[in-house]
């Protein structure tokens, strides 16, 4: 933690994103005793994070498939690293995330509209990317209207715990180190974590190891359910939150070319789901806690918050599925399609 947090929040750019312009943040409660007295607090939370390319070869995805006001489609999601802004703070590297909870109406299909809770106005929540080591600083702002929280896998003291509510218009500061390297996860943990989870509020939490892996092009996939009629069961289900868009819009790769698929099950109320490649064998790094592959297979069994890296490639062209084989969550939306592009 910084000496002066107040001095740290002062010095945040200016804001980014139309929303939090108009929020208007000057005199917001912030919570933790290093906080107190902040009525003179301008806290500006930017989306000024980064993002970063890979060093492999991508299809161009179409520009006109947005189906958001926001822009926030899977088709974003899917490649979007959100690696913070580097900070040097007493000789230490910081890397700085700003995530604000609010809430947004998303349409899940043609006849359902659901009111979701989002963090930095998506669902998933944007996928935050460190390498193990890196000191983590998250400055959260919750704008959603009830009490919320960021509950982050991996090593961290108790206080960083994230289980703590933080009020409706409040802030406040998590920092640890990121460690050990995998794919993990961060969600709300305010009771019933269910709902605040099945509303919205999660998001995958990339830990590099020291040595980057190899070059691929790599994406992630989020399982979720939607209980659209608060009876504690999903009738909708989405991968990266929109029911059956990949399969309107198959994710474009390139023929023998590693794919690298980061995939986390946030399915609640169903105990378990797999995740099954058509025509295909992955390679599996469970947890992403290792760097050689640890089984080979085409369906792989998760629990809620379990995660996965899958490693593939395609030896020919064509439209081939992916979905959970629990084959009611496909037909309810949790499917989509890789569109393999021959090499010239
Ligand atoms: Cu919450």
């Amino acid at each position: 933690m910084p000496k002066n947090p107040l001095l740290l929040l002062q010095q945040g750019k200016p804001l980014s994103r139309r929303k939090l312009l108009a929020l208007g943040l000057a005199g917001v409660g912030v919570t933790g005793a290093a906080l107190a007295g902040g009525n003179a607090l301008r806290l500006a939370l930017p989306g000024l994070n980064k993002k970063q390319t890979q060093p492999v070869r991508v299809p161009p995805v179409a520009s006109d498939i947005s189906v958001d006001p926001s822009g926030v489609n899977p088709m974003t999601v899917l490649r979007d690293f959100d690696y913070g802004t580097i900070k040097q703070e007493n000789g230490r590297k910081i890397r700085e995330f700003r995530i604000v909870a609010e809430n947004s109406m998303l349409q899940l299909n043609s006849a359902v509209s659901f009111n979701t809770w989002t963090f930095n106005e998506r669902v998933p929540g944007p996928t935050l990317r460190a390498k193990e080591g890196d000191r983590i600083r998250v400055l959260f702002l919750n704008q959603g209207g009830h009490s919320h929280s960021m509950h982050f896998h991996g090593f961290h003291r108790s206080e960083m715990d994230g289980v703590r509510p933080v009020r409706h218009g409040a802030a406040t500061i998590y920092e640890f180190d990121a460690e050990p390297f995998g794919v993990h996860l961060y969600h709300c943990h305010t009771e019933p974590v269910t709902r605040h989870i099945g509303k919205g509020l999660y998001g995958m939490f990339i830990i590099d190891p020291p040595e980057s892996r190899p070059p691929a092009d790599e994406m992630v996939l989020m399982m979720a359910g939607y209980d659209v009629d608060e009876d504690r069961k999903n009738e909708l289900y989405a991968f990266n939150g929109l029911p059956d868009y990949y399969m309107m819009h198959p994710i474009q790769i390139y023929q023998n070319q590693l794919i690298r698929l980061y995939v986390l099950n946030m399915i609640e109320f169903d105990v378990a789901a797999t995740f099954h490649l058509h025509a295909n064998m992955f390679q599996v790094y469970r947890t992403g806690r290792t760097l050689t592959p640890t089984e080979e297979t085409d369906v792989i069994t998760m629990g809620t918050a379990e995660r996965h890296i899958l490693e593939f490639s395609f030896r020919y062209p064509g439209k081939y599925m992916f979905h959970p084989h629990q084959d009611q969550m496909a037909e309810h939306g949790c499917m989509g399609q890789f569109e393999v592009i021959g090499s010239a």
